[in-house]
């Protein structure tokens, strides 16, 4: 991929590192893991780069960074730069404004939104303080490339301080329906600052669909052009364009590691310790948009309507935890280990017993050896921008005969509908019936629906991502065609509301 002598700057909440503090209060600083870092590394080293984020340590504690950060870009060679939060900020930006009002909002439950005013007026001024660093660390051409919802202003604010160079988002969680993105107090402010971003990604068709959507209800002025992956928005003289890029793994990674004598090792332990059990899996952070009460009640009913499943059928469900000071998440925790005990309580036999529960994180190889030893992964999000879980179950089935039951509101489902059972995580009926399907599936049925779901994966991996988003972004041109066709009235759609 050509990017014409550019850098590329990556902004993100979170630098990609992990920070720890040993028993002698000493912090070490190691690069950190995960797709995004894998796919964007290669790039920042060949082109030279810089990754802006925060630290996840607060002004207060007065760590200093600087020698830190220095120590691992020798190890990743690329530049990392902090961003730095005060408590209050952290706060007030972090949980607040990303985590108490944009995360529920567009993931569909605007009931768990809290829109307190304060959180919009922090989240500004730290989308200026990102803005700041990032100013001081560019040059003329190089790219920038701004990760998620935390960071939605950025452009807005580099553009305020004379920053003109190209600058890209992906927006890694759902974009909602107008009928709820309206909802948002700031629903105008939000879009015009995503505007000033020259592209802008989601995970899917849908996803765009939505916010072009929004746009055309809710934005005076801009006409929309083109089909196909890529759109283009023209507003005030300037073009702005709005894809479609589902992000993916490193399939071949995954592939490659599944194999290892440790996973497989390991793999063959967890069999071994589950025999004559169909091992179902269950891998998700602890979240509320991740669907698991949801889940283990279709457990449950499952085990209920078909008692033949009984004895043969083991659910391991891992939960990793995260975000758990927030209340809502510990009531979460409580709620999910309530189920476990009373499933277990009601169906446990001697010599088995229906949820092995695991509530912590896991090493990627012991998470590895659990995709091996499962015969059907249970992926139910509510709604899931798009679900790397998914993807990394399916790279690590080497014999190409597991199942993947797969949530139609997982960004993943519109990748993989073809190979995977596709369920309404609403419908504890419909779930528990795709569980006895799954259990059930001929071999033949299970190695053509997994052989479909690998090829998918491995076309579209991560570096195929990483290269789309970046060609459309530097490509001169997109062809032109003709405005999209079914434009609502505004009228007809929402009377009350005035358009900016
Ligand atoms: C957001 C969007 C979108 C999980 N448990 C362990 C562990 N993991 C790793 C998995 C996977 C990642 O965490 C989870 O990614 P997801 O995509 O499933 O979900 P989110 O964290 O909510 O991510 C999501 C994603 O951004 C990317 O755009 O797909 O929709 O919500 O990679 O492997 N890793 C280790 N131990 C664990 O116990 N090492």
């Amino acid at each position: 991929m050509k990017t014409q002598g550019s850098r590329l700057i990556i902004v993100s909440n979170r630098l990609p590192i992990v920070l720890t503090q040993g028993e002698n209060g000493q912090w070490s600083i190691e690069p950190g893991s995960g797709g995004l870092v894998t796919a964007l590394v290669p790039i920042l080293r060949n082109r030279g780069g810089v990754w802006i984020g925060w630290s996840g340590m607060v002004e207060e504690e007065n760590v200093d960074l600087e020698e830190l950060l220095a120590d691992a870009t020798k190890k990743s060679g690329y530049t990392l730069k902090p961003a730095s939060l005060t408590a209050e900020e952290k706060s007030k930006f972090y949980y607040g404004f990303s985590n108490e009002i944009i995360w529920p909002l567009f993931h569909d439950l605007q009931s768990r939104c809290n829109f307190d005013p304060t959180y919009w007026l922090v989240y500004q001024s730290v989308n200026h303080k990102f803005a700041r660093v990032i100013a001081e660390n560019i040059k003329e051409k190089d790219f920038i490339w701004v990760h998620d919802y935390h960071l939605m202003n950025v452009a807005k604010e580099l553009r305020a301080i004379g920053v003109t160079s190209k600058i890209g988002f992906f927006l890694h969680i759902p974009f909602p329906p107008l009928d709820i993105f309206i909802k948002l107090p700031w629903r105008f402010q939000v879009l015009h600052a995503l505007l000033e971003y020259d592209t802008i990604g989601f995970q899917t068709l849908r996803d765009r669909h939505n916010f072009v959507q929004c746009l055309r209800i809710l934005i005076r002025d801009i006409t929309l052009y083109g089909k196909g992956q890529v759109l283009t928005g023209r507003i005030k003289n300037r073009e702005v364009r709005i894809g479609s890029f589902p992000i993916s793994i490193d399939y071949r990674a995954f592939a490659k590691q599944a194999t290892s004598q440790e996973v497989c090792e390991r793999a063959r332990c967890l069999r071994e310790a589950l025999l004559n059990c169909h091992i179902i899996l269950g891998v998700d952070r602890l979240d509320y948009t991740k669907g698991i009460p949801e889940r283990l009640k279709a457990f449950r009913n499952a085990l209920i309507r078909f008692p033949d499943l009984q004895r043969k059928v083991t659910l391991v469900q891992i939960v990793v935890p995260s975000r758990v000071e927030i209340p809502e998440y510990y009531d979460l925790k409580v709620e999910i280990e309530r189920l476990v005990s009373e499933i277990n309580g009601q169906f446990t036999q001697p010599g088995w017993v229906p949820i092995h529960y695991i509530f912590r994180s896991l090493e990627r190889t012991e998470l590895l050896a659990y995709y091996r030893a499962a015969d059907i992964a249970l992926v139910t999000p509510l709604k899931d921008g798009m679900n790397l879980v998914a993807k990394e179950y399916c790279a690590c089935s080497i014999y190409g005969d597991d199942v993947l039951i797969l949530s139609e509101f997982a960004g993943a489902a519109a990748q993989l509908q073809r190979g995977a059972l596709l369920v309404n995580p609403y419908d504890i009926e419909g779930v528990a019936e795709a569980i006895y399907r799954a259990v059930n599936m001929s071999q033949a049925e299970r190695r053509s629906r997994m052989r479909k779901l690998r090829r998918s994966i491995r076309e579209q991996d991560i570096f195929w991502w990483v290269d789309s988003f970046l060609q459309a972004s530097i490509a001169q041109h997109l062809d032109d065609f003709p405005p999209l066709e079914g434009y609502v009235p505004l009228d007809d759609y929402l009377p009350q509301v005035d358009i900016e």
